[in-house]
């Protein structure tokens, strides 16, 4: 039986989902390696997400940029959701035979919308049937003018409603990492990173109050996780066009800062923690059984991974807002 193991991308159209996925894949190699651990992605994964990592640092070329001329272009899915692909990263240790594929699912973020009923249904199954979801957030839309734009761009009622589907019974636990996108900005000093976390735990709270509801709040981990993308560009202003549409402006740093992503690698260190724990746990969860075959009986890649998941943040943004014990390895 192969040992497969399901991670999705969740979040509205331009949060910044398919950029989230490209920067874990630019980090992923240097990082695992350094654990020595290997993180292989199969051929087409690899050459989609090159694609895709050419396109995001056109985003440094410009001192001053509007977001959606330059950069990440949006996902399509011209031959409807099952033509999606998946990202495929196999997770293996010293060049061993024995591997767990991790498989990341991405998709249109109009497919969030209660008006889009195969998009929805489609999101739906893959929360289901993932054992972690990766919440893409749009952070100066959480943040500025005191989030008058946080409802338009990330839809917080939407991902509310998907989760109140999909994890209305759960009978294996989940990991949630809400993971702040464009946040440069917002996590310069300790001060500026914790008012993004209670940004995210006022204007998620409904999500959050559902996730710490008895019935389900000892299966769910929840943790904040902000991913510099970039690296040195930064929010300017935002404009109201027609329509009572929103623009964001961004500028670089400095006319000659570099593209240069920070903290992408912390949403696999967590991920690899909670499968960990979970395998450590070896408690009769059918979704994790690629997990228990992947570790048994290798001592040293197990010490590889715990390693490695000690390389978890707790400052500067990130927090473990719920599920400590699905965490502690
Ligand atoms: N300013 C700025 N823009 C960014 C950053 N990261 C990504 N972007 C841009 O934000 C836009 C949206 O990012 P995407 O990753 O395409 O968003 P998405 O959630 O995949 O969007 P859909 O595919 O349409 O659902 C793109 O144009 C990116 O290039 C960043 O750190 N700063
Ligand atoms: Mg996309």
């Amino acid at each position: 039986m192969s040992k497969e193991l399901k991670i999705t991308m969740l979040g509205a159209s331009g949060v910044g989902k398919t950029t989230l996925l490209t920067s874990m894949y630019e980090q992923f190699e240097a990082t695992s390696s350094q654990a020595n651990l290997q993180l292989k992605p199969d051929i087409e994964t690899a050459a989609t997400l090159e694609r895709y990592l050419a396109q995001l640092k056109t985003l440094t070329y410009e001192f001053k940029a509007e977001e959606r001329n330059k950069g990440i272009r949006g996902t399509l899915a011209t031959a409807g959701p099952e033509s999606l692909p998946s990202y495929i990263f196999d997770l293996g240790h010293n060049d061993q035979k024995q591997f767990l594929r991790l498989l990341f699912r991405d998709y249109p973020g109009g497919y969030i919308l209660h008006n889009d009923i195969a998009g929805r249904r489609f999101v739906q199954k893959l929360l289901r049937e993932c054992a972690a979801v990766i919440v893409a957030i749009d952070t100066p839309a959480l943040m500025e003018l005191n989030g008058r734009w946080h409802e338009v761009r990330n839809k917080p009622g939407e991902i509310l409603k998907l989760f109140k589907t999909a994890y209305q019974t759960l009978d294996e636990p989940k990991l949630v990492i809400f993971a702040p996108v464009k946040c440069e900005t917002y996590v310069q000093d300790e001060a500026s990173a914790n008012k993004l976390i209670k940004c995210i735990q006022e204007r998620y709270a409904p999500v959050l109050e559902f996730f710490q509801e008895p019935i389900r709040a000892d299966k769910i981990a929840v943790v904040t996780a902000p991913v510099q993308t970039v690296g040195c560009v930064v929010f300017l202003k935002v404009e109201v066009e027609n329509l009572n549409q929103p623009r964001f402006y961004f500028r670089k740093i400095s006319f000659d800062a570099k593209y240069s992503p920070k903290d992408s690698e912390q949403l696999l260190r967590y991920l690899l923690r909670f499968l960990l724990k979970m395998y450590i746990q070896d408690r009769s969860w059918p979704l994790f059984n690629p997990v228990r075959q992947f570790f048994k009986p290798d001592a040293e890649l197990k010490q590889a991974v715990e390693q490695f998941a000690k390389g978890c943040k707790t400052r500067g943004g990130f927090a473990v807002l719920q599920g400590q014990r699905l965490l502690s390895i």
